[in-house]
């Protein structure tokens, strides 16, 4: 699979476009190989990482005595890099799984009918890295900026894992965390550095860092308590309402959640279309 060329890793690549080619060339690849699906996928990834991602993919494909690279490998060579290894053999009980099915369920139903979020990639229930299952989206094409009504969506999207978790079991879990700290992080950005709160206006609360012998040592604000009270408030009410949204959608769709948790108990991994067509061919039409 390697040809003697030295690999080019010294420059960032996010295999856009033709720089796709530098570090490839080292690699055979498939025609299914669709790197510009793995380049959506590996976003800010530098040209070492993408390097080592291909690096894996040629080690997969080897070790099934394949002649080339194909999507497969290359689709599990991310995965791997993203979200650490796969977690077969991990003993997980019926119940666990229900609840990851359910709570994975959750955020593809909010994913595929809201209209302004990344398409749905796949959807899975086999452990990975430290996910008892997980939700991937991919955007379309490289995305340069984000609008308001992306990251509304986005948050209900997170939101969705949860809301479906307390219907199938009527108890939340931890597992939750990695949502929750997500969904904050996009709501803090929103009313600190993108000024998209009509509340607290254009104005940048993020602070500056401050750094003491080449470590951050914390962050100057310069707003007052009062202010402070206002932005937790304002990124509580921005999460309350994504819940909301998320709770309604799941709600008046709740069919097609137990359609797509019982196909995910059944498939362990569906993609996008397959998700989509569970949503339409479900009896009764969505409600959003
Ligand atoms: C555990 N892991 O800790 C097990 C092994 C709710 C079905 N007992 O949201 O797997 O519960 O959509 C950043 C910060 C994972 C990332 C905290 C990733 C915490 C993943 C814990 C699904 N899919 N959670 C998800 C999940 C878990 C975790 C984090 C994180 C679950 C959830 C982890
Ligand atoms: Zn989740």
């Amino acid at each position: 699979f390697f040809s003697s060329r030295r690999r080019h890793t010294r420059f960032k690549c996010d295999w856009s476009s033709a720089c796709a080619l530098p570090i490839s060339r080292n690699v055979k690849l498939d025609p299914s190989a669709d790197l510009s699906v793995i380049a959506r996928g590996t976003p800010g990834f530098s040209g070492a990482e993408l390097a080592n991602l291909l690096n894996e993919a040629a080690l997969l494909a080897a070790r099934q005595n394949k002649k080339a690279v194909t999507m497969k490998e290359l689709e599990e060579a991310r995965d791997k890099v993203r979200w650490g290894r796969e977690r077969r053999s991990l003993a997980m009980s019926d119940e666990e799984k229900r609840d990851t099915a359910w709570h994975e369920a959750g955020h593809a139903l909010v994913n595929v009918l809201l209209e302004h979020t990344h398409p749905l990639h796949k959807v899975t229930i086999i452990p990975r890295g430290r996910a008892l299952g997980l939700t991937m989206m991919l955007p379309e094409k490289d995305i340069h900026s984000q609008r308001r009504k992306n990251l509304l969506d986005d948050l209900a999207v997170t939101m969705g894992g949860r809301i479906a978790e307390e219907i199938v079991a009527q108890d939340i879990s931890s597992g939750a965390a990695g949502d929750i700290q997500m969904a904050t992080q996009i709501a803090r950005a929103m009313v600190c550095q993108l000024g998209m709160s009509d509340k607290l206006g254009m104005i940048n609360y993020a602070g500056e860092s401050e750094y003491f012998g080449g470590r951050e040592i914390g962050r100057r604000t310069d707003y007052s308590e009062a202010t402070a009270r206002e932005i937790d408030d304002e990124v509580k009410r921005i999460i309350d309402e994504a819940y909301a949204r998320a709770k309604s959608i799941i709600e008046a769709n709740r069919d097609k959640l137990e359609a797509i948790a019982k196909a995910l108990l059944e498939y362990e991994t569906l993609d996008g279309a397959q998700v989509e067509e569970i949503v339409r061919t479900e009896i009764g039409r969505a409600h959003v």
